[in-house]
């Protein structure tokens, strides 16, 4: 992806932000399941950026979360869009939500944006280029010591049942680093590891577009994501994800597989 394309796509995102401003103004929710909800400013974001993407590439298909991502074909080029990642903070006025955009082409993401309109933050990275927040660059921290360090982890909410078998998990782990942070959005957890503000995020199950953009701009700053068993990512199909930087992913492993 060019630098001329890689600013019309930042832009296209960041032209997200009025509509979602004026979407909350009459803001109508949704059950789809268990604690996990869909608005009218999701819907209303897909629909903008599916026309605005669909507009200047006519040659990519959309992967998005609400009711666009049926029939995945690893030999195609997509985009993956989370309209709103973190819906729940979104409706509890929580200013932790996202745009997340990947750009995924030969089994990899080679481009990604996550835009968080409340605290006019915008992430992106590009392959072998980088990662920026605002464009300023951006890398993991080199904090030595795990007892220092401070994990974001996802409860899974949408999946109770596995909280017998989690939480035991993130309990090994809050016994051996300095504490835990919970943001509710996966894809601003991964850019926060990315930045340097915590130094590993992890969560059972995630849809490709929760994680898809993020992996590129973690992986451009110098962090690692994979699942929980160490393996690549599939980008079309759900995963764990272990977003961490470089020297704790050993400890985290062990800890996760205890
Ligand atoms: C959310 C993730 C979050 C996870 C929630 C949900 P959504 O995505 O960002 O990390 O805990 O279960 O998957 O549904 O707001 O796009």
């Amino acid at each position: 992806m060019n630098k001329e394309n890689q600013s019309k796509i930042i832009e296209l995102v960041r032209q997200t932000k009025p509509l979602i401003f004026q979407e909350m103004t009459h803001e109508k929710v949704t059950e789809k399941g268990a604690a996990d909800y869909v608005t009218n400013v999701d819907v209303a974001v897909q629909k903008y950026l599916k026309e605005a993407l669909g507009n200047e590439f006519p040659d990519i298909a959309l992967i998005a979360e609400e009711k666009e991502n049926l029939g995945m074909d690893p030999d195609k080029s997509y985009w993956i869009l989370d309209p709103i990642d973190g819906t729940t903070n979104l409706i509890r006025d929580y200013h932790l939500s996202a745009v997340s955009l990947g750009l995924y082409e030969n089994g990899e993401i080679t481009f990604g944006v996550v835009y968080n309109p409340f605290t006019e933050e915008l992430f992106y990275g590009a392959k072998g280029e980088g990662a920026y927040l605002n464009g300023a660059p951006i890398q993991v921290s080199d904090q030595p010591e795990f007892k220092d360090a401070v994990v974001s982890f996802g409860s899974s909410p949408y999946e109770k049942n596995r909280a017998k078998e989690l939480f035991p998990i993130f309990y090994n782990i809050f016994m051996n680093c300095a504490d835990f942070r919970r943001t509710g959005s996966a894809a601003l957890d991964i850019c926060y590891v990315a930045c340097g503000r915590q130094h590993a995020y992890l969560e059972q199950n995630l849809k490709p577009w929760d994680y898809s953009g993020a992996s590129i701009i973690l992986r451009e700053a110098g962090g690692t994501i994979t699942d929980w068993g160490n393996k690549e990512l599939p980008y079309l199909a759900n995963s764990d994800i272990l977003a961490c930087v470089p020297q704790f992913r050993k400890i985290l492993l062990k800890l996760i597989n205890v």
